[in-house]
């Protein structure tokens, strides 16, 4: 009866939302559907019967009502709460040190294995019967516990003697907003910011809480609210006492909170004249300030600082350098237990090399001098978050220095929130990415989590794509990149098939007809972007400041290293960039058993071809074809993939709501147009450089290239101010 009502009311929101975003589409991964199938039911009955749940704090009172929140849903039945741990307790949810001496003693070499934040779900035999226990050394583990628990139930996975074992292996899993103090958000197609500066600290949105949960529930465990093109204001009383308001909550769902701290606030905010590490004065206030912010937040996780890049202040306007300002920051807030997280995303119009070479040759001399509470956070690739990137060379070279991996969530390069495209794919190739650097075997997930160097602290940031959208992330399946995001920070070697069905299964339902067809689209979507946008290893061509679509033939912006022209070098000889060792020499920076792979056209993986090699139009690739024809024919090739993302998701209708279905179709429409542009507007444009006709196989372009560079899109979304 309940489950009738249950749908008929999702039916009815589903039809007045109309055909885009849907309330359910709120609820993310957390949907909570009713089981269906009686033997599931009955098994989970069965468990939930008699349920002992230690809830003598706020963090484990959310944990329980998680659970007395989803049980009903799943099962129909609401959970029966035992006051005490008696002999008919079927689930046993308690820390590891209150548990009965007994079972201690059963879990004793299980709780040697797990990390603080881990957890156990174990059943044992207790007074001859069989007790389920989810057990862990500290409440957030309780907590990390109870959601993966409830999303078995999510995942109808039939478990009757459960022996699970799990930790995050990474210690700081966290997001990096990128907003603003006016709530617009840098690089942000979702809505504006959730973060309501004027209605806090008094109005707490119920938004606050579902985003915490939502983190929780895939292991994140910090979050910088602010963008790192930073405002100071943000470190102001007024400002900080918001900010505590969100922390508040935050933290009961074991999420520290991170500002972005601009250098130059003791001048902006603190009536000094200069911001200079070195000053004493200097030091003084940011150390006042680190004591009013702790006094507020006793957790506050630390600063997240962009110095001296693309026009942000920093220690080098006072003939400083990174690491004086990196360990001046680390000196105040290490009484505190803080962090100083420092991004290595520099580039200087000053200078003329290569900029891919550039974030390496400045950090690199700094390996093994800054502070043990700074990390150094450096974007996955050496430019800037492309459809594919070979990876930043500082990761396995830098090897006494702590390293953030900085993905970006947000789809700035990737056709925004209307493509469909699932990054997990993107960011696992990344983290299984061998360095060589310490031999065969060093990928850059050992790097991150700190196997290969065991450095001091491991952290994993992902810049955010979530907006106040209805849901969240402007595209339905942008929640699968926050999800994937999560579980990856949590556990860097998990494949992204296994999370893109978890995530199909929590979201839509477990239908293997629906699920095996759209894990592949999801599974081959980022492939199709890097084709239809960027192929063979091009990179930058986005037109200039917003990134909205192509702009291959853009020349004339202030910098150099801002115009596309810069990255493709097209002309009529030839295309692509000469980083070898007869080149700008940027393959030196890799391990030699690298360069010497990527110094030859022969031997480099082609999907990074034209990112190290300048090579003439009939160049001929592997497969035979010319270098003209191939990139031609991957160009059609993306356009093709989204051709048959839209048939796969037009054949899985059956399977989910009319809202839902309509809501993806309509974006993947948005996405074949799209990817059709880019596709015309690129060949068009080489081929001016080329001379050498379309092969066959290619679509005829549907307007000319005056008509692509005619177009502007001055109210294109997520574009700074000001910028450019
Ligand atoms: O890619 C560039 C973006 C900027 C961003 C910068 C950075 C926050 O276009 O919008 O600024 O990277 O990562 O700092």
């Amino acid at each position: 009866m309940k489950h009738t009502l249950a749908k008929s009311l999702f039916i009815l929101l589903s039809f007045f939302t109309g055909n885009g975003q849907s309330i359910e589409d709120y609820k993310l991964w957390l949907r909570y559907h009713p089981i269906e199938k009686p033997e599931l039911v009955d098994l989970y009955l069965n468990l939930t019967e008699h349920v002992y749940f230690s809830s003598d704090s706020k963090l484990l009172k959310n944990a329980k009502s998680e659970f007395s929140n989803a049980l009903p849903q799943l099962i129909g039945n609401n959970a029966k709460f035992d006051t005490s741990f008696s002999r008919n307790t079927k689930l046993l949810v308690t820390v590891y040190e209150q548990l009965p001496e007994e079972i201690k003693s059963k879990l004793k070499t299980k709780i040697g294995l797990i990390k603080e934040e881990g957890f156990i779900i174990q059943t044992v035999d207790y007074n001859n019967s069989s007790l389920t226990i989810l057990t862990a050394k500290q409440e957030v583990g309780i907590l990390y516990g109870t959601f993966r628990f409830l999303s078995f139930m999510q995942m109808h996975k039939k478990i009757v003697d459960f022996n699970i074992v799990d930790s995050p292996k990474i210690q700081l899993r966290m997001l990096n907003h990128w907003d603003n103090l006016d709530r617009s958000v840098e690089r942000g197609y979702a809505g504006f910011s959730l973060w309501n500066w004027q209605k806090l600290p008094e109005h707490i949105d119920q938004r606050y809480i579902d985003y915490a949960r939502a983190n929780a529930s895939i292991g994140i465990n910090a979050t910088v609210l602010t963008n790192v093109n930073a405002n100071a204001l943000v470190l102001t009383p007024r400002y900080l006492q918001k900010v505590a308001a969100l922390a508040n909550i935050f933290r009961e769902y074991g999420i520290k909170v991170y500002l972005t701290a601009r250098f130059s606030a003791p001048m902006e905010i603190g009536n000094l004249n200069t911001a200079d590490p070195k000053d004493e004065n200097v030091e003084k206030w940011w150390a006042q300030k680190a004591m009013e912010i702790y006094d507020l937040i006793p957790n506050f996780g630390g600063f997240l600082v962009k110095a001296n890049s693309e026009g942000q202040p920093g220690p080098q306007n006072y003939g400083r350098n990174h690491v004086d300002g990196a360990n001046m920051m680390a000196t105040v807030l290490k009484p505190f237990g803080g962090h100083v997280i420092w991004r290595a995303f520099v580039y200087s119009e000053h200078n003329n090399i290569d900029r891919a070479k550039q974030a390496y040759d400045e950090f690199l001399p700094y390996d093994g001098k800054f502070d043990d509470n700074v990390v150094v956070q450096v974007k996955n690739g050496p430019i800037d978050f492309q459809p594919r990137e070979p990876f930043h060379p500082l990761f396995g070279a830098m090897k006494n220095t702590s390293l953030a991996m900085e993905f970006q969530i947000t789809q700035e390069y990737l056709g925004f929130s209307s493509h469909l495209v699932y990054l997990p794919k993107l960011f696992e190739e990344v983290l299984d990415t061998d360095t060589f650097v310490e031999g065969k075997g060093s990928t850059i997930a050992k790097v991150i989590d700190g196997s290969l160097y065991q450095n001091k602290i491991s952290v994993m940031a992902g810049v955010s794509n979530i907006g106040n959208d209805l849901n969240w992330t402007g595209h339905p399946f942008g929640q699968a990149n926050w999800y994937g995001f999560g579980r990856l920070a949590w556990n860097p070697y998990l494949t992204s098939e296994q999370i893109a069905d978890e995530w199909l299964r929590l979201t839509f339902n477990n239908e293997s007809e629906f699920i095996a067809p759209i894990k592949e689209m999801m599974l081959t979507s980022r492939e199709a972007v890097v084709n239809y946008m960027n192929p063979l290893g091009l990179h930058h061509i986005f037109d200039s400041g917003h990134h909205y679509g192509p702009g291959p033939w853009v020349d004339n912006l202030g910098r150099a290293d801002w115009n596309p022209v810069y990255y493709h070098r097209a002309d009529n000889d030839g295309i692509g960039y000469n980083r070898t060792s007869l080149g700008s020499k940027a393959t030196s920076q890799y391990a030699p058993i690298l360069k010497k792979l990527y110094d030859s056209p022969k031997t480099i993986p082609e999907e990074y071809l034209l990112w190290f090699h300048h090579l003439p139009w009939d160049y001929t690739l592997q497969d035979g074809t010319t270098l003209w024809d191939g990139i031609a024919l991957r160009y059609q090739k993306g356009v093709n993939q989204v051709y048959q993302m839209l048939r796969t998701w037009q054949s899985v209708q059956p399977y989910i709501t009319k809202a839902q279905y309509e809501d993806v179709n309509m974006l993947l429409q948005i996405q074949l147009k799209e990817a059709k542009w880019w596709r015309d507007a690129c060949l068009l444009y080489f081929q001016s450089h080329s001379n050498l006709p379309l092969p066959k196989e290619v679509e005829k372009p549907e307007n000319t290239l005056e008509y692509y560079k005619s177009l502007k899109f001055p109210f294109a979304p997520g574009i700074r101010p000001n910028w450019n």
